[in-house]
């Protein structure tokens, strides 16, 4: 991502996240039943079998990157990413350090009794509880042990949801222009969990989540983490060839990325002298990779 964007809109209160219902049938059983009268969706309770492999940008080796994560087994299951914003080292700040503080916050966050096991309310203490200069894209998904994936998004790190060879579901990246995500950001003036894309879906044992920061998703296409997903069932293998393929794709300049096609699309391209010799922009996005692949598994 190119630079740290604000906008001026603090709220002043604190109403619940907006979730939108890709299943509306099964939300509005949930919301008209009392908890005592919720049915399991399975006749097993269902958690998380998670593989996470981080590869930096090629510059950034030394300090680890920007990208941050965690991974709690509290209840079914939790998995998050923040991607700290790179334009922030032209002001002097370390990139890092406000996505790392916001994942070590969470991941203490995750069972706080305000939070409600509920990711806006997480990533809103979460933030709140960051002190480090900077800001971050973020993503976070809780399991409901019944079969109920809760998901907090804001910018452009991501989730695919993958059934029987399929993805069922993807998180949709919100960004102000290409290239320049919504983020959360130590100035109080750029967006907060209210303007947080939510979303909720079933999950069935033998489904499996990819969850990562922009340098999957911008490298890598959907038929290739369906290909590796689908052969390799280990999640630790399937995290670190993911990232593995990323990465590989980032240095590629002559690769037809998902990100140069994108660029293209948006109007961003080669000079007009080089067109004329028949070329355009190819190429990779040199980032961070961070791949979250999460399989439901009986508890
Ligand atoms: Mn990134």
């Amino acid at each position: 991502m190119a630079i740290p964007v604000t906008r001026m809109s603090v709220p002043q209160t604190r109403p619940s996240p907006r979730f939108s219902y890709p299943n509306a049938g099964r939300v509005d059983f949930l919301c008209r039943c009392a908890p005592s009268e919720l049915q399991p969706l399975g006749p097993e309770p269902l958690s998380l079998s998670v593989g996470i492999h981080a590869i930096p940008h090629p510059d950034k080796v030394e300090k680890g990157g920007e990208d941050a994560s965690f991974v709690s087994s509290y209840r079914g299951g939790v998995i998050a990413v923040a991607d700290g914003v790179s334009g922030w080292a032209e002001q002097d700040v370390d990139p890092s350090l406000f996505s790392k503080e916001l994942m070590a916050n969470a991941s203490r966050l995750v069972d706080d009794q305000e939070v409600r096991y509920d990711p806006g309310f997480l990533i809103d203490k979460a933030h709140t509880a960051t002190t480090s200069r900077g800001s971050a894209t973020i993503i976070v998904a809780m399991l409901e042990e019944m079969g109920v994936l809760k998901i907090g998004n804001v910018g452009d790190c991501g989730l695919k949801l993958l059934r029987e060879g399929q993805i069922i579901f993807s998180t949709t990246p919100q960004e102000h222009y290409f290239d320049c995500p919504y983020q959360l950001s130590s100035e109080g003036s750029a967006q907060t969990y209210l303007d947080a894309s939510f979303n909720i879906v079933e999950v069935k044992k033998g489904d499996v989540i990819v969850m990562g920061s922009d340098g999957l998703f911008d490298n890598v296409f959907d038929y290739e983490i369906v290909s590796i997903v689908t052969k390799h069932t280990n999640v630790s293998e399937s995290s670190r060839l993911l990232a593995e393929v990323a990465s590989s794709h980032s240095r590629d300049l002559g690769f037809e990325s998902p990100y140069a096609l994108e660029a293209r699309t948006k109007g961003f391209d080669v000079p007009l002298w080089k067109k004329a010799l028949g070329m355009k922009l190819t190429g990779g996005k040199l980032d961070d990779v961070t791949v979250i692949v999460a399989k439901v598994v009986s508890s």
